[in-house]
């Protein structure tokens, strides 16, 4: 009988892991098809055992589970990622030992039916990922007025937008605090409406401040490590300018690095030293995370980086300094396919 006590309570952890997952769902990524899914799934669990029988199994007092529960660090959350992983682990979990109970006790129906939502359950969790990766495009663009030729920010982030442009980076150096939070401001707006991704470089405040998607840093900001704290559920990207940058960039959970100069640039002060090409094509042969080449790419040269490994492409002077952003990316393209 003690089998029961065991289905039950495992009931009670599927149930309550998809409720949290519901409310995320339905709270924090607003999306309604996913929640809908997830209460599906907790109606079919609840309703398998309808008639109350297994209440009488339940002892959650002499639960010898609780105590070890109760005064535990392991489970503590950072972010809402964690509690997603969690929780989808918790349902994983609790819907195995349902099924693998069922079929001692000879049910094997019924035990297929909780293999089936174990199944279903991986394929939401992929749905739920919180973005924290790049998108599957060419282009990665980054905006900076003193390179522009009198454009606003806010107008290059359209013209990107409307070549389909994916990812676009905000970098000033010279603008006060104050300025590049109203930018940033404007700039989220957009890049919402259009799902595009947001990245701000340096100032972690902003981002988190306008709900940018990340955070770009370099070698010499706040470590990695102390800026996953702050930031997250943010992309973090950080600029490598060789192998053991890089390297170290992966241990430490950099989502992608910035791999650079390729070639030589004047945009960016007290350029660092590379071996630019062939940096590329040791981190497209040896880094298992997004990387984006950087520094100096210009329609004329683009082809040789692709030749190196290059995937995403990072460019300041050569889009946010053309007459036509739009078709600059359009030429820019037809190099690339
Ligand atoms: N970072 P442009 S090179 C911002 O090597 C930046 O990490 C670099 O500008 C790095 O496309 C660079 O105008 C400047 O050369 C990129």
């Amino acid at each position: 009988m003690k089998i029961y006590r065991l289905i039950d309570a495992n009931i009670n952890r599927v149930s309550e892991g998809l409720r949290i997952l519901e409310d995320i769902a339905r709270f924090v990524l607003e999306n309604k098809a996913l929640s809908k899914d997830i209460r599906e799934m907790r109606h079919i669990v609840r309703k398998s055992f309808t008639n109350h029988s297994l209440l009488i199994f339940r002892d959650s007092q002499n639960d010898i589970g609780l105590n070890i529960s109760q005064n535990s660090r392991l489970d503590a959350k950072k972010a809402v990622s964690d509690l997603i992983s969690a929780n989808f682990k918790r349902v994983q979990e609790g819907l195995r030992s349902i099924e693998e109970a069922l079929k001692i006790l000879g049910y094997f129906n019924e035990s297929k039916i909780y293999e089936a939502l174990r199944f279903k359950s991986y394929d939401l969790e992929k749905k739920f990922s919180i973005r924290k990766t790049l998108p599957d495009t060419d282009i990665y663009g980054i905006l900076g007025e003193e390179f522009s030729a009198g454009k606003s920010n806010i107008e290059i982030t359209k013209e990107m937008i409307k070549a389909n442009i994916k990812i676009i980076q905000y970098r000033e150096k010279n603008k006060s605090k104050c300025d590049k939070l109203k930018d940033c401001q404007a700039i989220r707006k957009i890049t919402s409406v259009n799902d595009v991704i947001f990245i701000v470089n340096d100032d972690i405040d902003i981002a988190l401040a306008v709900k940018a998607d990340g955070i770009h840093i370099g070698q010499k900001d706040m470590p990695i490590e102390i800026v996953k704290n702050i930031a997250s559920d943010m992309i973090i990207g950080l600029s490598t300018h060789n192998q053991k940058q890089a390297l170290e960039a992966v241990e430490k959970g950099a989502d992608y690095i910035g791999v650079g100069p390729i070639f030589n640039t004047s945009t960016k002060k007290n350029l660092e030293k590379c071996d630019g090409l062939s940096f590329l094509k040791w981190v497209s042969e040896n880094i298992s995370i997004p990387f984006v080449a950087i520094g100096g790419i210009k329609e004329s040269n683009i082809a040789t980086v692709k030749k190196h490994g290059g995937k995403y492409f990072a460019m300041i002077s050569e889009l946010v300094g053309s007459e036509n952003i739009v078709k600059k990316i359009n030429l820019i393209r037809k190099k690339l396919y």
